[in-house]
């Protein structure tokens, strides 16, 4: 069967954007093939300075993933800090990819240069080895990724490759995947940009563990235009567009139909603001059990834990083996 990787990493909430756009295609995929899911708490640490973030975030996320419904007994869903392996491998991936590949990465060169002034970790430059490590871990076929991530699928075929140039063949090297398209989910006060959690205020982005109320009145202050007419274009009518998209999505109704049924914006803000609450009622509600019982979540993650290491282990023995590193 295929196997799939796709990972996480915790840093922040999770927002309608990600969950409509990417996390629900984790769950509707989860019988498909053979899915991995990482929570990649390591490559948070590129940009974290403080004690106590990176765990909590790490809870959240899964509790989340459990939430939205990915099967345990399904999709395989750990944590990358849980399967040493993610480290053992990065660093023969590190001794295995060039300073000159790296130093090509337009992911360093953005978050680098907006760092500026800040601590650049060498672990923000050495990230794409690490990454490396978690797909090949896995004999991964397909890593489903969006395009800003697929400079780091390209750059772990090469290293896949020249790893089994010098010492046979031995990884399985990935294709990079273009999910099926997901909703593009824009901010709600900015409509011509994505919705995300580093935007300008929260005001415009719906996290996922938001209340009712607070969901309520981010849609209804949503942002829209001056005329009065419910029409999907997303050129002349951004705001608009992306209330019935955010509609369509959450009730399942296509968006030209739903555009029919409104006249006024008023009506089409709070029946989207009521589509969502209902989407996230239940998540929320199971989201909060999983929290309230951090046995039962330990558990979840370390079944994951098991399986994650079960493959990784092999793997990595298999590169030993290869390398000829001296068996201990
Ligand atoms: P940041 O604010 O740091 O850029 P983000 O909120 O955009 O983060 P990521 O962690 O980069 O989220 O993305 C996680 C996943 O969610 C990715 O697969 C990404 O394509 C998807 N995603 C993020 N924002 C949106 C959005 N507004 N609409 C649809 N998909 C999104
Ligand atoms: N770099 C990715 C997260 C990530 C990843 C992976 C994605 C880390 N390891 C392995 C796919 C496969 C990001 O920033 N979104």
């Amino acid at each position: 069967m295929t196997r799939v990787l796709s990972c996480i990493q915790p840093t922040g909430a999770v927002h309608l954007g990600n969950l409509l756009g990417a996390l629900r295609n984790w769950v509707d995929g989860q019988h498909d093939k053979d899915v991995f899911h990482g929570i990649v708490d390591l490559h948070a640490l590129t940009v974290t300075t403080e004690p106590d973030v990176v765990g909590p975030a790490t809870t959240e996320l899964a509790a989340i993933l459990f939430a939205i419904g990915l099967d345990p007994e399904v999709a395989t869903v750990f944590v990358q800090s849980h399967v040493p392996e993610h480290s053992q491998l990065g660093w023969i991936m590190e001794c295995t990819v060039s300073f000159g590949e790296l130093s090509r990465m337009t992911q360093f060169k953005d978050k680098s240069a907006r760092r500026e002034a800040d601590f650049v970790s060498a672990g923000l430059f050495t990230y794409p080895a690490l990454q490396a490590a978690d797909i090949v871990l896995y004999d991964a076929n397909e890593v489903p990724v969006g395009d800003d991530q697929r400079q780091h699928i390209e750059i772990t075929r090469d290293i896949a490759i020249r790893f089994n140039n010098r010492f046979g063949d031995t990884l399985v090297v990935p294709e990079a995947v273009t999910p099926k398209a997901g909703a593009r989910v824009m901010d709600l006060q900015d409509p011509t940009s994505k919705m995300s959690k580093s935007g300008e205020t929260d005001a415009g982005c719906v996290f996922l563990l938001d209340p009712p109320e607070v969901i309520d009145k981010k849609f209804r202050r949503a942002v829209t235009d001056s005329e009065n007419e419910v029409r999907y274009d997303t050129v002349a009518k951004p705001g608009v567009s992306n209330l019935l998209d955010i509609l369509s999505a959450s009730s399942g109704t296509d968006r030209d139909t739903l555009a029919g049924q409104y006249s006024q914006y008023g009506p089409l803000k709070a029946d989207t603001a009521a589509a969502v609450i209902e989407l996230l009622q239940p998540v929320q509600a199971r989201h909060q059990e999983l929290m309230a019982d951090p046995g039962e979540l330990a558990r979840l993650l370390a079944v994951g834990a098991d399986r994650a290491r079960s493959v990784a282990s092999a793997t990595l023995e298999r590169v030993h083996r290869a390398i000829g590193l001296l068996p201990r």
